[in-house]
């Protein structure tokens, strides 16, 4: 299905090193998988679940395959993009087509590193950000919003919903307020919500991008950060793009020791990875056998039918039904036969609602 996020931020706050060490340090650790860079600024990434080497440790798998999530470095945020400024235009179409944005802020000092408006001050730069995507979403709905109502007075019940969800989103971007507060009354409208793409609409995660010394702990600009992404209910991670700049290329070994002398119990990658992935909304599933494990990825309140059309289509069209166990049973009962033998293997049919976790195996007739 392919979910993306974008990576966004002013210029010289370390995007396209975060970027490059996300596309990089993946590639070089996932040596099974066909990594793929697809254009220069977008790569695909393999997620780390540590439930999958579970997974493959039980059944005896050859090969480990995580899922994916794609990001694209997407340059060109200036003061005025939403007017067409600088790569304005281009910016504005590479957000409208990822499913999440990840904004990084500069939260190091260093006076090497020219900053835009010569100061670090990660709250004021998110504004600049956000005001050029509100911008942009204004400039959008007062376009659409009357033809959306002159459509509704037609009587057609979607022209309506449209109008519905559209005109209340332009009332908060008129307020200054992101349109991701709109409320759709509905799956119709949220469905419509979701179609119209606008760019503030987009779940957000807050990278805060620190100097080496605070990548255990944060720093005080970061922590102005948490502050601003708890108050609107959004994510934000503490990274060092420049440490993670320095484990492209060591080995796991290298960077354990690398990492522990830091204080850090993770690559902060893993960490931006993983947030990303929640911010989507996603779940995963497992197929297990002994020549690979693999997890693949849905959209929560995916039913089994379309789960196995991430794997192939025939297998959603020809569908009977899927042979489930939960992760859970999997592990505790040591394995598919076991779990099997003690009732857990649970034939589930068109409806059922995948979990996340589910171990799934599919059965079917083309
Ligand atoms: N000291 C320090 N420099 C960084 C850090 N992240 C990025 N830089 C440097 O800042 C400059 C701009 O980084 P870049 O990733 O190209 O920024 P972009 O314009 O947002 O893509 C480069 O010289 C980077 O080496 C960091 O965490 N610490
Ligand atoms: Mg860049």
């Amino acid at each position: 299905m392919g979910f993306r996020c974008g990576i966004v931020g002013l210029p010289n706050v370390g995007k396209s090193t975060l970027f490059n060490a996300l596309t990089e340090t993946q590639a070089a650790q996932a040596a099974n998988y066909p990594f793929c860079t697809i254009e220069p600024n977008v790569g695909n990434v393999g997620v780390p679940d540590a439930r999958l080497d579970t997974l493959a440790k039980i059944a005896g798998s050859q090969k480990i395959i995580p899922t994916q999530l794609g990001f694209v470095d997407i340059a060109g945020l200036v003061r005025g993009a939403s007017k067409g400024e600088g790569l304005g235009n281009q910016f504005l179409g590479n957000i409208r087509e990822v499913d999440a944005i990840i904004h990084v802020l500069r939260c190091f000092e260093n006076d090497d590193i020219q900053h835009v408006d010569n100061r670090v001050d990660p709250l004021s730069d998110a504004d600049t950000v956000e005001t050029e995507l509100m911008l942009a979403d204004l400039d959008s709905l007062e376009k659409r919003v009357p033809a959306a109502a002159k459509k509704a007075t037609s009587g057609d019940k979607e022209a309506k919903a449209m109008a519905s969800v559209l005109g209340q989103a332009l009332e908060l971007l008129r307020e200054g307020k992101p349109a991701r507060l709109t409320q759709p009354k509905d799956d119709e409208e949220e469905r419509l919500f979701r179609q119209a793409q606008l760019l503030t609409a987009k779940p957000v995660l807050y990278v805060c991008n620190v100097e080496e010394e605070s990548a255990a702990s944060g720093n005080a600009h970061s922590a102005r950060v948490f502050e601003k992404a708890k108050a609107e209910g959004a994510e934000a991670v503490v990274v060092s793009a420049a440490i993670e700049a320095d484990l492209i290329g060591m080995d796991t070994e290298e960077r354990l020791a690398f990492l522990e002398e830091l204080g850090l119990h993770e690559t902060g990658l893993n960490r931006v990875i993983r947030a990303g992935y929640d911010l989507l909304h996603l779940l995963t599933f497992f197929t297990v056998g002994p020549k690979e494990a693999r997890a693949w990825t849905v959209h929560q309140g995916a039913k089994a039918p379309e789960a196995a059309g991430e794997i192939h289509s025939d297998m959603q069209r020809g569908f009977i039904r899927a042979e489930t166990i939960a992760y859970d049973d999997f592990v505790g009962l040591g394995g598919e036969a076991a779990a099997r033998d003690a009732g857990k293997l649970r034939q589930e049919g068109k409806e059922y609602v995948v979990k996340d976790g589910d171990v799934m195996h599919f059965k079917f007739n083309v």
